[in-house]
């Protein structure tokens, strides 16, 4: 898709080529609503204010998309697809670090009551492992911020992939 036909398609049609990037409908129908867009900046630009109403109702719903950071995505979606890929790193046959993040997630899920959720794109299992336990001692409220910016950056990496 490139920016000239996201504008001229019909709406289901552009809500279907960006529906991947996050397992939110509304978002995705307000940046379909908003078009057309000048430029590809002026549509990612738009996209992320979109992104600044989110709460923890809208990261349990996206939530539901991503699979355990070292867990292969469930179904055969585009999505799934995208999750294989983004964590590539961490499916690899590294069998300490796989276990290690078996255990965060683990840990985590026991603490915070959701799935970890991090941009796997861009860094190593190792990094992803640490940030785990970071965050393993961050405060509810904290943890929760820290998540959905997670969730925004996941998600607007895939929205310009998508026009790449
Ligand atoms: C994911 C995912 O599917 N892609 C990504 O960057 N991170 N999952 C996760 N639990 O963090």
């Amino acid at each position: 898709m490139n920016l000239t036909q996201f504008n001229l398609v019909s709406a289901a049609d552009a809500q279907h080529s960006i529906e991947h990037c996050v397992a939110l409908p509304d978002w995705a129908a307000a940046l379909v609503d908003a078009r057309p867009y000048a430029s590809l900046a002026a549509l990612l630009a738009h996209a992320e204010s979109l992104t600044q109403t989110w709460d923890s109702l809208a990261l349990t719903q996206a939530l539901s998309a991503h699979p355990r950071i070292g867990e292969r995505a469930a179904g055969s979606g585009k999505e799934a697809a995208l999750s294989s890929r983004e964590q590539g790193q961490v499916n690899s046959a590294d069998l300490p670090l796989a276990q290690a993040l078996q255990e965060g997630n683990a840990a985590y899920e026991q603490r915070f009551g959701q799935v970890f959720l991090i941009r796997a794109k861009g860094r190593s299992g190792e990094q992803i492992l640490a940030e785990l336990h970071r965050r393993l001692n961050n405060d509810a409220q904290q943890e929760q911020r820290e998540a959905l910016q997670q969730l925004r950056d996941i998600t607007l990496l895939r929205l310009e992939e998508t026009f790449r």
